[in-house]
C-alpha cells in the first residue's frame, strides 16, 4: 500500500496518519487470537502504575497492562513488525529504510488503564540523535472514544522534544506545556477499526483515557527510528538490528501459521 503525497504531507504537518485497512479485519482476529491464545504473551504481561494520587479522580487506582518486546523474534508479532505492508508507508515517511526499536502489546481490557500525555521522542532522545523516530498502532478491536482510543494533540509534533517527568510508571510531557498545546491546538480522538493503523510521529502528544466501557482495546505498537538517525548510546546501537527487509504477505503469513503450530503444539 503505498501512501500518497498528501498523506505524507499530513503526517509531517499534523505528526499523525491514519492508515485503515492496513492488514483485514480477518487478519487482524487472527493476530488478536495468537495474542490471547499465546500463554508467553500472557505470563510477560505486566501492569504499569500510570497514574499518581494526584491524577484525575477515579481513575487513580487502575493500572495499565501491557507486554514489552525489544526483540524481533520468529512469532505474528514479529512478523507484523517485519511486514513490507506496516514498513513501506514508514519508508515513505522518513525516505529511508527503517529499524525496529520495540513493540508492545497494549492489552486494554476492561477496567485498565490508559496513558497520561507524552511523546514517545520524550522517553527515547537520550538513545537517538534525531526525532525521526515513529511508532505505529495496530488497531486488534475496534478502538473507540468509549474504550480509550488514541488521542493526539494535532500539530504538537512541531513543538519539539518536551521535557518529561516521573509520574507513577510513566514519563510525562511538562503539564504546563501540554495545557498550552491543547490551549492551541486541536485533540484528535483516533478512532480505529481492527486492522486499522496510526503512524505518529516521536514528538507527538498523545494519550489515552482508562478503558470504563465493556469492550476490550487491544492493539499492538511498534516504534521504529529511520535508519539513518545516529544512535547515542552504544549498548542500544548493539542491540538494534539492521533496517528490517519487508517480509512478503506469504513471509508474514508462514510465520503466523508457525506461531499457530507452536501453541498448538505444548
Ligand atoms: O495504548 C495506549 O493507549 C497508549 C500507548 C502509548 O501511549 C505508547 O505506547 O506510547
Amino acid at each position: 500500500m503505498l501512501l500518497t503525497a498528501d498523506q505524507i504531507a499530513h503526517f509531517h504537518t499534523h505528526g499523525y496518519l491514519i492508515v485503515e485497512h492496513l492488514f483485514t479485519a480477518d487478519e487482524a482476529a487472527r493476530i488478536r487470537a495468537i495474542t490471547a491464545a499465546d500463554p508467553d504473551i500472557a505470563e510477560r504481561a505486566k501492569f504499569n502504575s500510570n497514574y499518581d494520587e494526584n491524577t484525575r479522580g477515579g481513575t487513580s487506582g487502575i493500572d495499565t497492562r501491557l507486554v514489552y518486546t525489544p526483540t524481533l523474534d520468529d512469532d505474528t508479532h514479529s512478523a507484523v513488525a517485519r511486514s513490507q505492508r506496516l514498513t513501506a508507508p514508514l519508508e515513505q515517511l522518513f525516505g529511508d529504510k527503517v529499524r525496529h526499536y520495540y513493540h508492545l502489546a497494549t492489552l486494554k481490557n476492561p477496567q485498565t488503564g490508559g496513558w497520561q500525555y507524552h511523546q514517545d521522542y520524550g522517553y527515547h532522545y537520550k538513545e537517538f540523535f534525531r526525532p525521526s523516530f515513529c511508532s505505529v498502532m495496530l488497531a486488534l478491536d475496534p478502538a473507540t472514544r468509549d474504550n480509550g482510543c488514541l488521542r493526539v494533540v494535532r500539530d504538537s509534533n512541531q513543538l519539539g522534544r518536551l521535557e518529561h517527568l516521573s509520574s507513577g510508571s510513566q514519563l510525562i510531557a511538562d503539564p504546563q506545556r501540554v495545557a498550552l498545546a491543547l490551549d492551541e491546538m486541536d485533540e484528535v480522538h483516533c478512532e480505529l477499526q481492527p486492522g486499522s493503523a496510526l503512524y505518529f510521529h516521536g514528538n507527538i502528544l498523545h494519550a489515552s483515557d482508562p478503558n470504563l466501557s465493556e469492550q476490550s482495546r487491544w492493539a499492538l505498537i511498534y516504534a521504529f527510528v529511520a535508519a539513518g538517525n545516529t544512535v547515542v548510546l552504544p549498548e542500544v546501537e548493539e542491540k538494534l538490528g539492521p533496517p528490517t527487509a519487508g517480509w512478503s504477505d506469504e513471509e508474514v503469513l508462514a510465520a503466523i501459521e508457525r506461531h499457530e503450530r507452536a501453541i498448538r503444539d505444548r
